[in-house]
């Protein structure tokens, strides 16, 4: 990875402001791809401008984490250059699943990517299968996203999960909102729906999940999956969702329980007047680093039984 790729201040800002995430990449252990591609939203437009917003509101951040009571930062944060394109996504996604790939190669990092339109993950998803073959995704959203094509393409946001779900096992939770062309994916083959009627509370649902994961999991986050009072930001937004308590209680309970591999934020959309979506987005992102590091134990225990021992010594470009 050559430098070239890290952030350039005069282009987005930086996670948490310049002094704090200009780690080398070498150095971090976050690193933060933001990716501002959005060709597909279907109703309201603007998740292009959503990983510029989500950086530019983390500078307002604590550096303190008062939950976990440490400044995770101190980990080392590395933001990444945009990853964006005017291409199509027939030839922007592979380009993109290659980039995700390279950077797979630091098993020591753990990779957040920012979107964007929840499509991306078509993209982001494959490499961490190839990586870790027991891999599950917990998929975090109202929407199923499981049509194989919707308006002519199969790269758009509504279709988000349905490769994923012929890779590997896909656990939704959050889900409100079922196409009935999609309905009989739901709860079948690979895929495990909670849908939020039924599962409310997150002290019942979080054992059901768990036992629904494998041991690796990416974990996939619409940030639309909240109730639209906690992120109104959003594309395609639903009434009902997890309320900031109940979600962290969720992947909290993820992160110590799995080895959790990158995690993807997608489709914010900032309002205009309101900045409240951006920042819960990015406080959301700087408390899931801090879950992830206060599961280091955990983690160096899966590299040592891996045997893995440090980056690959062959760098990508
Ligand atoms: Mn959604």
């Amino acid at each position: 990875m050559t430098q070239s790729l890290i952030l350039s201040p005069h282009r987005y800002p930086s996670f948490l402001g310049e002094d704090i995430s200009n780690t080398s990449l070498e150095g971090a252990r976050f690193v933060i791809l933001p990716v501002p591609y959005e060709k597909t939203t279907s109703y309201k437009k603007g998740t292009e401008e959503g990983p510029r917003a989500f950086l530019k509101a983390s500078s307002q951040l604590e550096l303190w984490d008062e939950e976990l009571k440490k400044e995770t930062w101190k980990a080392g944060i590395c933001t990444l250059a945009p990853f964006s394109s005017e291409e199509t996504a027939e030839t922007f996604f592979p380009k993109l699943q290659a980039r995700v790939k390279e950077l797979t190669a630091y098993r020591d990092k753990k990779l957040l990517i920012i979107g964007g339109e929840h499509s991306l993950t078509q993209a982001t998803v494959p490499p961490y299968a190839e990586l870790y073959p027991q891999l599950s995704v917990l998929h975090f959203d109202a929407h199923a996203d499981l049509r194989e094509e919707y308006e002519g393409t199969p790269y758009n946001h509504a279709c988000a999960l349905y490769p994923a779900s012929k890779l590997c096992p896909v656990v939704q939770v959050g889900i409100r909102s079922v196409a009935s062309e999609e309905l009989h994916r739901v709860n079948s083959g690979r895929v495990k729906t909670f849908f939020y009627h039924e599962n409310p509370k997150s002290e019942k649902l979080i054992p059901k999940v768990l036992q629904s994961l494998t041991r690796d999991v990416y974990i996939s986050i619409d940030l639309d999956g909240f109730d639209p009072a906690v992120i109104p930001g959003v594309g395609t937004p639903q009434p009902g969702g997890f309320s900031w308590e109940d979600s962290l209680k969720l992947f909290r309970a993820v992160i110590q329980k799995k080895n959790v591999v990158a995690i993807d934020l997608m489709e914010l959309c900032p309002l205009k007047d309101t900045e409240i979506s951006e920042f819960t987005a990015a406080k959301l992102a700087y408390r899931l680093m801090g879950y992830l590091s206060a599961g280091q134990a955990t983690h160096k225990k899966f590299l040592a039984r891996n045997h893995f021992k440090g980056p690959r010594k062959k760098s990508p470009k």
